[in-house]
Formats: C-alpha cells, structure tokens, sequence
C-alpha cells in the first residue's frame, strides 16, 4: 500500500503536479504514514529522477522548476506534521539558517528549518541568496549559537567558506558555530573549510545543532 504511494509521490513530482503531490501528502497524513518517510521514500525519490535526467540534458529547466514547486508544496503541506515530531519544549539554541548568495535551492534548507524548530532551536530563516554580510549581521542581532548555511551548486559551496573566513577575521568563532549542508556538499569539504559541522539530512543536522550546543542526545 505504500510503496504504491510512495511511486505516486515520486511521480506526481516528476510530473510536476503539485495538486497532485499536495493531496498525496494529505492523503499521506490521513493514513498516518511516517513524514519523513513521505518525503524521503516518496517525494525526494521523484525530485531526484528529474535532477538526474537534467543533469544528462534529458530534461530542461521549466520541468526542473515544475518538479521543484510540486516538491516545495508537498513539504509545506507536510510541515505542521514534522513540526509534531520533535514537541521539544526544552529551548535548544538560537539557529540562523540560509541558503547562500547565487543559489536559490531552498527546499533542503527549509526542511532542516522545520526539523530544528520541532527540535526546540529558534530558528530564523533567512531564506535563498543571502550574501555573508546579511547572514553574520543576523546572527550577531539575535545573538545565535549557530550558523546553518545550506548550498545545492558547485559553484555556490564556496560561499560557506568565505562565511566562516569572515567570521574567523571578526574573531567570531567559536562563540559562533558554522554547521553546512546541502546536495555537494561532502565530509571532506566539511573539513577542508573548517566548519563546526556538517550533516546529509535533516535528521542528522538536528543530531549535529545539537552536539554544537552542547545538548547532545545521551
Ligand atoms: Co537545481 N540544480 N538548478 N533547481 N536542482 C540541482 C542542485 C542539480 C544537481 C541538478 C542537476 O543538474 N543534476 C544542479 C547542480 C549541478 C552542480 O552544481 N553540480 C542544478 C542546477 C544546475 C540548477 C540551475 C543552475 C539550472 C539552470 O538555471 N540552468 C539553477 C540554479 C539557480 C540558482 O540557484 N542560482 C537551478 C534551479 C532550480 C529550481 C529553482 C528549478 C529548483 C529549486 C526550487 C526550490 O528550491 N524552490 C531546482 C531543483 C528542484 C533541483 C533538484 C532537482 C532538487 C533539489 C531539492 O530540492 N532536493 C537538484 C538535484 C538534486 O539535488 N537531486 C538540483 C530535495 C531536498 C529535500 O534535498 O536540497 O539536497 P536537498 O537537502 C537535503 C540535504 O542536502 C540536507 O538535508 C536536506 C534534507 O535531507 N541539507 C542540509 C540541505 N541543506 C542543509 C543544511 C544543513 C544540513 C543539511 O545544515 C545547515
């Protein structure tokens, strides 16, 4: 029963249909399935064929942005469910959250937000493109513990670097932590940019907010 639901996810995305990834997701919430298997074991599998069948040239960009809208309506439809699992009521840490300047890719980023939010950390979202003033500016305004900048692009990674260069020059860390993520981004570009931390997924970017402040899950 689910695995046939989770092809029409998987489909619906492909197809670019976001009515249709909208009522699977409802439907999805009615059957009580897992959210963030919904979206891992369902929605994602779609989204990544057609990454992939662009990448190949196999598919072109107004299909690329049709996959991506129904993606981005699944998991807004799905957001008060993820927010029910994490019922922190322990106040974690304070997140400033952005996908860097040049990339417009925020469906990644936006799950982490909802996960770290569920999880008890006050997260302030600065959305896509945000250059590194913007993103140091905020974190001293709200005085957060962590930074969390996610990057899809190859040519935009560099970016989290030149984030943390600047917050090293200001003498801003370690008071303030630089967690990264995103589709390119690798253990060893992790290390290469000396950031605090880095994680796959949204689960794990919880597992890691937390350790960076101290809080880890015994
Ligand atoms: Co873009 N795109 N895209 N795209 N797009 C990719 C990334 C690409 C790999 C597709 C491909 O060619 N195979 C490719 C990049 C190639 C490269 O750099 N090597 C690409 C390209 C080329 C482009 C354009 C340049 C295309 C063009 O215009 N010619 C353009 C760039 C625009 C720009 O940013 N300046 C572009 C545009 C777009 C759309 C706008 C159409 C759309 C985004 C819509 C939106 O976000 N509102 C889009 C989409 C949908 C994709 C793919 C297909 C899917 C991305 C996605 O949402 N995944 C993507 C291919 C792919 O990744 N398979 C692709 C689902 C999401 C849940 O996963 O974002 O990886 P993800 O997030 C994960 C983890 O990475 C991690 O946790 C999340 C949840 O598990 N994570 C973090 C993410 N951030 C984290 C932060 C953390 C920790 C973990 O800590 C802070």
């Amino acid at each position: 029963m689910s695995e046939e639901l989770y092809k029409e996810m998987a489909q619906s995305i492909i197809e670019g249909d976001s009515d249709k990834s909208v009522e699977l997701a409802k439907k999805s919430i009615e059957l009580q399935m897992h959210p963030l298997d919904t979206i891992t074991k369902g929605f994602v599998v779609g989204v990544n064929y057609i990454g992939d069948q662009f990448g190949k040239g196999e598919a072109f960009l107004p299909e690329l942005v049709m996959a991506g809208e129904a993606m981005k309506a699944a998991v807004a439809t799905l957001e008060p469910e993820l927010m029910k699992l994490g019922e922190s009521r322990e106040v974690m840490g304070r997140v400033v959250l952005a996908t860097v300047e040049g990339d417009i890719h925020e469906i990644g980023k936006t799950l982490v937000g909802t996960m770290l939010s569920a999880s008890g950390f006050e997260v302030y979202d600065l959305g896509v493109d945000q250059p590194a003033e913007k993103i140091i500016g905020k974190a001293l305004e709200v005085d957060a513990h962590i930074i969390g900048m996610s990057a899809l692009l190859t040519t935009t990674m560099v970016r989290q670097r030149e984030v943390i260069e600047e917050l090293d020059k200001e003498g801003l860390r370690p008071r303030i932590k630089v967690m990264v993520g995103g589709a390119p981004i690798t253990k060893d570009w992790f290390q290469k940019i000396k950031a605090d931390g880095y994680s796959e997924d949204a689960i794990g970017a919880v597992k890691i907010a937390k350790q960076l402040v101290g809080k880890a899950d015994a």
